[in-house]
């Protein structure tokens, strides 16, 4: 534990949960000497990092984007009787199948537990962009790939989704049907790393994952001048359902001098229209601190897995600068607490100040 940090909301903890040395030897080595004298690595492993998570038969399992040296990311998973420690990559990569001949990497896996009894899993699938010009070997498209299992065995892969906006990453399913139909939290973006007029994190529902299509999208959670999520923001893992709402934890992303800046925030909506935001604390949850500031990309601290656990206890699991995966720890009732009674974003320096003044008058005569 961080005995360091106190906010109370969030238990930080030293040591991340995953990192690229968590990674099976035999998957990185030949452990024969005929073909291997040297011992040399000879699939290396760069980074660990943002995971899907969920409790499944009395484990903790975290579906990890593992980037290979090549940068190719691909999933694995790790599974532990501890929420906090000792994940163990179990079997073997997950080999997805092959739908998309375009294709070029997979990442950013949310595992939602819905309803209808499948675990879905939904990930960012990205390709070359068939548009880029002469030359351009960077640009790229984001679409939304699916898969689903009942077992974390056996994983039967889905169409893409279809949505009205050009690209599409961070998408999350709501666990409950919401009016007979899935809802699915999204986020449209006109490019690859800018989001353009995508607006921010929007919902749209789908009607069968035999054919995911989402007919009309709709922005619940706007990117705004001078916030934490100026630039752009991104739905997290599943919302959490509460008495009081779901709480959701989001990604803000800002632009400084030394490039993206990525914090998590949270908001809740409505229990009976999870499409309406009832609650929003300004500023953000969780940042990062320390070692977690440095990195692939650094400044970057990125959720897409948590799980509520007994007790109502709520850990949340974050890559850190694009390198390795933490957890936080925090409970049903501190996220309410937080959410509902922190103050709102003020949107200027003068407001802003005017919250602080009420919180020290507050206190000098408290009620
Ligand atoms: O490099 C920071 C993050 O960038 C992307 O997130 P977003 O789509 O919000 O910009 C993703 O590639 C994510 O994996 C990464 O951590």
């Amino acid at each position: 534990m961080n005995s360091a940090f106190y906010d109370g909301v969030i238990t930080r903890y030293d040591y991340p949960v995953l990192t690229s040395d968590h990674i099976p030897l035999e998957w990185r080595y030949d452990k024969f000497v005929e073909t291997n004298p040297f011992c040399i690595e000879r699939l290396g492993v760069n980074a660990v990092f943002n995971s899907g998570a969920i409790k499944f038969n009395n484990h903790y399992y975290l579906m990890a984007r593992i980037e290979g040296r090549d940068r190719k990311s691909f999933f694995g998973i790790a599974r532990s009787e501890n929420p906090t420690e000792k994940f163990e990559f179990i079997g073997e990569p997950i080999l997805l199948e092959d739908i998309d001949s375009e294709e070029t990497n997979v990442y950013d896996i949310r595992l939602t537990l819905h309803d209808d009894g499948y675990i879905y899993g939904i990930f960012c699938s990205e390709a070359k962009d068939p548009q880029a010009h002469k030359g351009d070997t960077s640009s790229a498209v984001a679409k939304a790939g699916i898969i689903r299992t009942k077992d974390m065995v056996h994983f039967e892969r889905l169409p893409h989704l279809v949505t009205p906006s050009p690209q599409q990453r961070n998408v999350t399913l709501h666990p409950e049907f919401v009016n007979g139909q899935y809802l699915l939290y999204t986020r449209p973006q006109d490019g690859f790393i800018e989001t353009g007029s995508g607006g921010g994190i929007a919902y749209g529902f789908v009607q069968s994952f035999d054919s995911p299509v989402i007919h009309n999208e709709y922005i619940l959670d706007e990117k705004k001048y001078h916030t934490i999520y100026e630039m752009k923001n991104g739905a997290g893992p599943s919302p959490i359902k509460t008495s009081k709402g779901w709480i959701h934890i989001a990604h803000g992303v800002r632009n400084t001098a030394a490039g993206l800046r990525y914090v998590l925030y949270a908001f809740a909506t409505d229990l009976n229209d999870p499409t309406k935001i009832i609650a929003k604390p300004s500023g953000y949850l969780l940042a990062p601190i320390n070692d977690e500031r440095i990195g692939d990309v650094s400044n970057v601290v990125f959720s897409n897995g948590l799980i509520v656990d007994k007790n109502e206890d709520v850990y949340i699991y974050y890559g850190s600068s694009d390198t390795k995966l933490h957890v936080a720890k925090t409970t049903i009732e501190r996220l309410i607490d937080y959410v509902f009674n922190n103050p709102q974003e003020a949107f200027r320096s003068i407001d802003s100040v005017k919250q602080r003044i009420a919180l020290i008058k507050q206190n000098k005569n408290p009620r």
